[in-house]
This record gives structure tokens, C-alpha cells and sequence, in this order.
């Protein structure tokens, strides 16, 4: 099935309506010999197995979701991580670096556990430290004092605090971009909420003592870049009325354990609700900068998106990209799986998710049934500290045995809403948070 789930991606690329056509027979005066047969909604509701009660309202230029493979997936189907320590269930993205995504159903619980706390190395991650509490943090640049303190001093001199917070890679969700953007193919799963102790970066840097000219920060781990070790793999930075946030902590433990050396241990920094690159793993230092921060990642098209709507695929305007700063609006559905079969006579579901976003907080959550016809809101849980992620819970009834998608949206504080597809497209793919659909087949 699997290649023929790719043509079918390749066909709604290139002309939804026509794709359409091929799976359900819709439109006359069109190819009908399709992909699925060529009978139409018949042949659709044969390859999903069941009748699909609201297939009026399935909206054209959508691939169902029994359909959508994900584009992570290559041809031979989804690789499953083998990594000391870490859930089986994890799908590799790209092994060198190693970068693996949790999908959405191995984010039912209300904190990551570390095993399934996605992984994003942008070169290999260096050895091991042998003696953590002897690691060296340098603060140094734009301020009255460099600062230089080992991790065990660390610990001791500034106020330890533990938080949960969301750490999430700023492609996550880039699958959903059509066309394809560059770089590796995120679902949802590039997203992840532990428990993370350790100081807050404001009371570090208010040590050190900003001076007047401090405008941004460049953050140095230990990893060099693959092509040429002498180069860091990453440096990246955040404007200073960022960076003294209150929420943003240096951290050595994850979910009260030691961090582990593939998550950036002995030290990282957690700079929530930016782009996942801004928190510096294997950190050494911290540059304050009396300009923009220009290290490998940012400039050109990285973490960046386009200002002004380009051309999807077309050619960038280098003048035209903005860092990007706030993720954006998320909700997925982490129970059910997507694929689940139930029993003929089910008519209510338990449905459980997270949702979250980047600066902002979440308004609500709304789920459906019916491809959007009708929505119901979920019941949200509070969040445990700002950052936090909500978990939330919802019932919904279906009529009949069949072919179900369920849909999940949220709301930020601002009104703003995920969208029923990944917009504003960019060359390497940032900023895709289309609504979740999962696939039920009950019967
Ligand atoms: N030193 C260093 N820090 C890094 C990276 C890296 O490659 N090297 N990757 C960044 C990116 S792109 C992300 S999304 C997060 C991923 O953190 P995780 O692997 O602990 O999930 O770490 C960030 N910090
Ligand atoms: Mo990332």
C-alpha cells in the first residue's frame, strides 16, 4: 500500500482536484481510473474498510487521513529507533545526525518521559562528559563582568527551580507543507513537555551585568558541525528581552534524573516557546552581542519565514524572511492512535491531546467528528507552571459503525486558530501547524 499512498500524496501536490476525482469519482469529465479503482466513494470506503458516514462534508483537496502517509516515512515504511534507553516506538528522521520524532500517540502522557522525548542533533553528539560538576559555563561580551562557574558551582550559588515545559523544534510539523520543504519531515512529534530543573539564564545574566550595548545572545555548545569540527554545529540566539525572560532556565535534569549526555548533558539551556534551536545543549557559553547574534542558523532561510506569502516552491527573497520567534498554535490527539479499529457497536470515544503555544497560552480546544461540520470543545487541564502545555480530554458520540476522522483545533489567546492546512510556506519549511486528523475505523 505504501506506494500507492505516495502517488496519491504526489497527485493531490500536483492537482487536488483531479486527486480527488481519482479517490472519490466526484467530478465528471475527469480521469476516473484512479487510484483506488475508479468506482468513487465505493472504492474510497473499501480501502479504509468501512462505510464513511459523513463523507458529504469531506472537504475536497484533503487527503483522508487513512491515506496520508507520512512523508517521514520512506518507501520501505517507518524507521524505528534503536538507542540505549529510548522507546521503540520513535521514528528516525535522519541517522546522521540522528534526529527521531515521538508520534502523537506516545505523547499521552501528561510529561514526556525522557525515552520518548524526541531527539534533534544537528552534528554528533559529542562523548559523554566524565565529570559533570566540573563543566565550564563562560558569560562573556556585552557585559560588566565575564563570568566564568562551573556546573557544580552553578547549582550551589544561583535559586534551582524545576518547570514543565514544552521543548519543540521549530520544522515540527513541516510534512504537512506542500510542496515539500527542505529539511527532515516532522509530523507532530517534533515536541516534547518534561519536568526540567535547573536556574533561571536571567538570574545568570544578571550576575554577569548587561551592559547598555547588550542586544542579543549567541549560544555555544561543545558539538562541531560534521562538514568541518572546528565550526559549531549550531549557534543560535535570542534577542535580549528574551533571553532575561523568567521562564528560560540552564538546566542538568530531566524529569529528576541527571540529563542524559543525547539531550544535552551534563548542561542545556531551555528557552521555552521559540524554535527548539535557540536551547543550546552541551552548553559552554553564552556571547552577549551588541548586534543581531550571526552563528550557524540564523540569516538566509534558517528558522526564518517569509514576511511577505511567497510562491510556494518558488524562488526566495532574501529580504523577505524574519526570524521565526513564537512557535505557533498546536493541538494533537494523542488517544486514540491513528489507525485504531474498534468494535462494531462503539458510538462514544474518549479522546485525550495536548495543545500549546509558543508565547502565547491556549483559549481552547474544539474536536470533530464530521470533518468540521460541527465542533465540540474538550475540557482542558490546568497547566502546572507558564510554558506548560494543557492536556485535554474529550467525549464524542458517532451515529453509526464506519470510517471516522477525528479533528482536533485549538485557540489561542488571541483567537488565532490552527488552519485546516500548513500556510505560509517557506524553503525549509517552518511554521506548519495545520489541525491534527487521526483515522478510526469502528467496525
Ligand atoms: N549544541 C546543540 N544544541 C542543540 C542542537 C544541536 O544540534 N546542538 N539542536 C537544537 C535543536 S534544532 C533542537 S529542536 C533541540 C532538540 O533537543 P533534544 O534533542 O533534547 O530534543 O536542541 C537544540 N540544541
Ligand atoms: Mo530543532
Amino acid at each position: 500500500m505504501a506506494g500507492t499512498e505516495r502517488s496519491i500524496d504526489e497527485l493531490y501536490q500536483d492537482d487536488p482536484e483531479r486527486a480527488d476525482a481519482a479517490v472519490f469519482g466526484r467530478k465528471t469529465g475527469v480521469d476516473r481510473r484512479g487510484f483506488l479503482g475508479g468506482s468513487g466513494l465505493a472504492a474510497m470506503s473499501a480501502a479504509v474498510g468501512g462505510a464513511i458516514p459523513f463523507a458529504a462534508n469531506i472537504p475536497g483537496g484533503l487527503i483522508p487521513a487513512a491515506l496520508a502517509q507520512e512523508k517521514a516515512a520512506p518507501a520501505k515504511g517507518p524507521q524505528y529507533l534503536k538507542f540505549p534507553d529510548k522507546h521503540e516506538g520513535l521514528v528516525v528522521l535522519g541517522d546522521r545526525p540522528l534526529v527521531a520524532e515521538t508520534p502523537e500517540s506516545l505523547l499521552d502522557d501528561d510529561t514526556t518521559p525522557t525515552n520518548k522525548f524526541f531527539i534533534r542533533n544537528n552534528a554528533n553528539a559529542p562523548d559523554p562528559a566524565k565529570d559533570p560538576d566540573s563543566w565550564k559555563l563562560t558569560i562573556d561580551g556585552e557585559v560588566n563582568q565575564k563570568l566564568e562557574i562551573t556546573l557544580g558551582e552553578l547549582k550551589k550559588r544561583f535559586r534551582p527551580v524545576t518547570r514543565r515545559l514544552v521543548l519543540e523544534c521549530g520544522g515540527n510539523g513541516r510534512s504537512f507543507f506542500t510542496p515539500t520543504a527542505r529539511g527532515n519531515q516532522w509530523t507532530n512529534g517534533g515536541a516534547g513537555c518534561a519536568e526540567w530543573t535547573g536556574v533561571r539564564l536571567a538570574d545568570v545574566i544578571r550576575a554577569a551585568g548587561l551592559k547598555g550595548s547588550a542586544v542579543f545572545t549567541g549560544h555555544y555548545g561543545i558539538d562541531g558541525s560534521l562538514s568541518d569540527p572546528n565550526r559549531p554545529a549550531l549557534s543560535r540566539g535570542v534577542p535580549i528581552r528574551k533571553a532575561i525572560d523568567q521562564n528560560n532556565l540552564i538546566v542538568w535534569a530531566m524529569n529528576g534524573e541527571p540529563l542524559t549526555n543525547i539531550h544535552g548533558g551534563p548542561v542545556r539551556l531551555i528557552i521555552p516557546g521559540w524554535p527548539g534551536s535557540v536551547s543550546a545543549k552541551w552548553l559552554t557559553r553564552i556571547w552577549v552581542r551588541d548586534k543581531v547574534h550571526d552563528g550557524p542558523g540564523m540569516g538566509g532561510t534558517s528558522y526564518r519565514v517569509a514576511i511577505k506569502p511567497m510562491i510556494p516552491g518558488g524562488k526566495p527573497d532574501p529580504n523577505n524572511f524574519r526570524d521565526l520567534e513564537s512557535m505557533p498554535v498546536r493541538s494533537i490527539i494523542t488517544s486514540p492512535a491513528n489507525g485504531t479499529k474498534l468494535g462494531a457497536d462503539v458510538r462514544e470515544l474518549n479522546l485525550r491531546g495536548a495543545a500549546w503555544d509558543g508565547d502565547l497560552s491556549i483559549r481552547r480546544v474544539d474536536v470533530s467528528v464530521d470533518y468540521g461540520a460541527t465542533w465540540r470543545p474538550a475540557q482542558l487541564q490546568q497547566a502546572k507552571n507558564r510554558y506548560d502545555w494543557r492536556r485535554w480530554t474529550a467525549r464524542v458520540r458517532v451515529p453509526s459503525e464506519g470510517y471516522y476522522e477525528i479533528w482536533t483545533r485549538a485557540t489561542d489567546q488571541r483567537g488565532t486558530m490552527q488552519p485546516h492546512v500548513a500556510g505560509n510556506w517557506n524553503p525549509q519549511g517552518y511554521g506548519a501547524n495545520p489541525m491534527h486528523r487521526i483515522a478510526v475505523l469502528i467496525g
